[in-house]
């Protein structure tokens, strides 16, 4: 078996060997950011995307991330190829480090800086072609009035409480709601619904930025489908003649099922598959390349 190696305040250490103190407010009170990323074919996709939102994540909750953005994104890079990965989820993690058990973050002085890189295959298997089953949770999505929803931050629970819900439900993901009962997002993933060739998707005051998100807006105006960004209810989830969630993780994913309503004709619909179609071709031909040269290409993976 494989034993990554992973990024640790300062160097690459195997993942066994890794070790993060227990005072550390990351783990403490979930005091951090984090960031998830995709390479394809030897390219981090959307690499200055992703680092700019760390970034910008890490100023809302005013943590200092003790290097450049430039320098991020070298490393994010260098964990590829330290692990010689073409293909990769990547994961930059940045705690707000060693403290006491107080809250007060001026206790801890340094920032805990983590990247891991590992290999990664498609999230939800065969259900690309089949379709998932949503279902609305009770949970609602934080407000921005709280834990900004823009935030992409170490503080999950919200999104875990949703996730349970969907296990409870027997359910592929769930629908999470605004505090006002607009559609926010799913727990993982933003959410886009196709009616009479229209791409709609909600504005994201209530929801994460998502990368991919902007990626198949791009895409789908290329590809001559027009997209509206507009609050939608639930109403307009179960009236849809598509629905689809995206993120880095799920890429674009076909929803053929919401609270038991069937959605169009029960099976990936003509949009979504021509989105998927440019997605692909998106992902597999653009970003920062890891690799100096082709021929320096590992062999394998
Ligand atoms: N909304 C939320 C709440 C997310 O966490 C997205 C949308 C999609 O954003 P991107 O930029 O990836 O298109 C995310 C993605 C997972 C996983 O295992 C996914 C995310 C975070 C943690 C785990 O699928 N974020």
């Amino acid at each position: 078996m494989t034993e990554y190696k992973v990024w640790l305040n300062g160097k690459f250490v195997p993942e066994s060997e890794a070790r993060i103190s227990v005072y550390d407010h990351g783990f403490l009170y979930g005091d951090g950011v984090f960031e998830g990323i995709r390479a394809y074919n030897g390219r981090i996709f959307r690499l200055e995307d992703h680092v700019d939102r760390l970034y910008e994540s890490a100023k809302a909750i005013n943590l200092e991330i003790p290097m450049t953005k430039a320098e991020m994104a070298e490393l994010l890079l260098e964990a590829c190829r330290v692990n010689n990965l073409r293909n990769a989820y990547i994961r930059p993690i940045v705690a707000r480090g060693v403290g006491d058990l107080g809250l007060d973050p001026r206790k801890c002085k340094t920032p805990t800086v983590v990247v891991l890189a590992r290999e990664f295959g498609a999230l939800y298997g065969d259900k690309y072609e089949k379709g998932l089953k949503l279902c609305t949770v009770s949970v609602r999505r934080n407000s921005p009035n709280s834990v900004s929803p823009n935030i992409k931050s170490l503080n999950y629970l919200n999104n875990i409480l949703a996730r349970i819900e969907v296990n409870a439900q027997g359910m592929d993901e769930g629908i999470m709601l605004d505090l006002n009962g607009f559609v926010s997002e799913a727990t993982a993933d933003n959410i886009f619904l196709v009616k009479k060739g229209v791409v709609v998707t909600p504005p994201t005051y209530n929801s994460l930025k998502g990368i991919t998100r902007a990626a198949v807006i791009e895409i789908a105006r290329e590809l001559g489908h027009p997209v509206e960004e507009q609050p939608i209810t639930m109403f307009d989830v179960y009236s849809a003649d598509e629905v689809f969630i995206t993120g880095t993780a799920a890429e674009i994913a076909p929803c053929v099922e919401v609270d038991h309503r069937v959605v169009g004709e029960g099976k990936p619909g003509r949009v979504t598959k021509h989105l998927i179609e440019g997605f692909r071709r998106v992902t597999t031909t653009t970003g920062a390349p890891i690799f100096p040269t082709e021929t320096a290409h590992p062999k394998v993976k």
